[in-house]
């Protein structure tokens, strides 16, 4: 978006002349709707979970350089539409009287409805994505799909977003009593850490992954924050295992496990004891990391987020959604001056796993102890919108890598999950010894450091290279001067007028905004 677009939008609001219509006939309304919501109609389903993208905003923007106080403008301006655009909706949805009866209810621990005690269908809020989620019988879907405010109809699927390979219990991997991981000396950490004498300290690194076993000795004190979008439960927790190996190659203490061990970690648990998860949830917990403390006007996000996950670009197709689906909530971190970063995948060479595979996400692939790619670690040539991209876009050690286990043990695994938070982790020592680097910049440092592997410059094996903590912190130190406040560039736009004078304006449009909703006294999600 822009600024000049969220002025006109939030005009065109304010004057009313935003309006929801049903007056498009069934069949070109029917396109709305995904295969998967299709073929849920076509089977006689009473009652489908969608999530419903509301037209207006797109997250379509090339990335760019942001200030922080542009990445909270930002941000809020888009809270702020996503709202606006589905306010209609929404109020007509609480007012709407039951349809069905059928409707099951939201998933416990999410807080949802715009108006308290609204009867079903209950609608969430996932204004990341500008969606609404709400189950929905056959005839509001098609209700649904013939407004004209309402742009696309998913079906919330579940989706395997571990391979079943990689998860802990399947794996097959022996508990080892300690040990230090292999990872943390062939990226030299150790040797970043004495020489700049910081652990990540200071630095929040966001994790979305099966939980957090934050009673592990060695992740003692490291975990910050937590919430459940699975089972609802308040203190941290890991049925799985491989959250805690992530995180623990992040963060863990000990004897060399974690890259950054001084850093902190907000956890979402997303994913559940399969390694699966619903879509809604995880665009909740992607949405979650935006505020985690629930208050737009406290900066608590963390500067990046490490996510091993990811889904098969060609299975989104197959089970009825679209490979786009994450877009816009990267996007929506990217516009907060937060660094994704992605595992590739563990699909093998040619696969393109999402979102890594989107050119707005960092995704990492694995290496071994001899800087080789194990076959699994997936790179391909990927296009979007017509324009071909070169994944992943740097490696780390993935091959195995010993980290943390629930239950105070020790583990050893392999994968793209294993290499993501290596990044992640670096990527902390690179904000700590620069605390003003934006997400560009730290990504930028993080190549800058990488060393080139396999065909020279970028490719599908090891991007830009397999990272270097001493190389990248070293870099990070010895820039003197930040870079220039950038221009809030997110969408090429004919230069008409004053850009500061936009802003200027957007920001007046935001507090009015901002004050209207305090005035009456809306909740704010999340
Ligand atoms: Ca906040
Ligand atoms: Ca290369």
């Amino acid at each position: 978006m822009t600024f000049t677009r969220s002025w006109t939008l939030l005009l065109a609001a304010a004057l009313g002349l935003a309006s929801a219509s049903a007056q498009e006939s069934w069949s070109p309304a029917r396109q709305k709707l995904t295969p998967a919501v299709q073929r849920a109609l076509g089977s006689g389903a009473s009652t489908v979970r969608v999530l419903i993208r509301m037209r207006g905003q797109r997250g379509s923007a090339p990335v760019g350089q942001l200030s922080a106080a542009d990445a909270a403008v930002r941000m809020a301006l888009r809270r702020e539409e996503a709202r606006r655009a589905a306010a209609v909706l929404l109020s007509e949805l609480a007012s709407r009287p039951l349809a069905s009866s059928k409707a099951t209810p939201l998933a416990p621990g999410v807080r949802a409805s715009v108006v308290p005690a609204a009867p079903t269908p209950r609608a969430q809020e996932l204004w990341i994505a500008n969606s609404v989620l709400v189950d929905a019988d056959p005839a509001l879907i098609r209700e649904l799909a013939g407004r004209s405010d309402v742009e696309r109809i998913y079906r919330d699927v579940r989706i395997q977003a571990i391979p079943r390979q990689e998860l802990l219990r399947k794996a097959g991997a022996s508990a080892l009593a300690a040990g230090s991981s292999w990872a943390v000396d062939k990226v030299r950490a150790r040797e970043a850490w004495s020489k700049f004498g910081g652990r990540g300290e200071g630095v929040v690194i966001g994790h979305i992954d099966t939980g957090v076993d934050a009673a592990h000795p060695a992740l003692d004190g490291r975990v910050l924050r937590f919430k459940d979008f699975v089972n609802g439960k308040t203190a941290a927790y890991d049925d799985e295992g491989h959250g805690t190996h992530t995180a623990g190659s992040i963060c863990a203490g000990g004897d060399g496990i974690g890259v950054a061990p001084g850093a902190r970690l907000i956890v979402a648990k997303a994913l559940d004891a399969e390694g699966s998860g619903e879509l809604s949830k995880l665009l909740a917990a992607m949405q979650w990391m935006l505020d985690p403390d629930g208050n737009p006007s406290t900066n608590d996000r963390p500067a990046i987020v490490s996510c091993s996950w990811g889904v098969d670009r060609k299975q989104m197709k197959d089970i009825g959604s679209e490979d786009t689906f994450f877009w816009d909530a990267v996007q929506a971190w990217r516009d907060a001056d937060m660094l994704p970063v992605f595992a590739s995948g563990n699909a093998g060479p040619g696969a393109e796993i999402i979102p890594a595979a989107y050119p707005i996400a960092l995704a990492v692939g694995a290496t071994d102890l001899a800087d080789a790619a194990p076959g699994f670690s997936t790179g391909a040539e990927t296009a979007w919108n017509g324009v071909t991209y070169t994944k992943p876009d740097l490696a780390a050690p993935g091959h195995g890598i010993l980290s943390t286990a629930p239950g105070g043990q020790m583990r050893s695994l392999n994968g793209t999950s294993m290499a993501c938070p290596v990044v992640a982790g670096i990527a902390a020592l690179i904000k700590q010894a620069r605390p003003r680097a934006t997400a560009s910049e730290i990504e930028r440092l993080l190549i800058t450091g990488a060393v080139d592997l396999g065909e020279p410059g970028k490719d599908t094996r090891f991007g830009l290279g397999r990272v270097d903590a001493l190389a990248s912190v070293t870099a990070a130190s010895a820039t003197v001067a930040p870079a220039p406040a950038p221009t809030p560039v997110v969408r090429p736009a004919p230069s008409t007028g004053s850009d500061a004078v936009k802003t200027r304006l957007a920001r007046g449009v935001l507090m009015l905004v901002v004050g209207l909703v305090a005035a009456f006294g809306l909740q704010l999600f999340f």
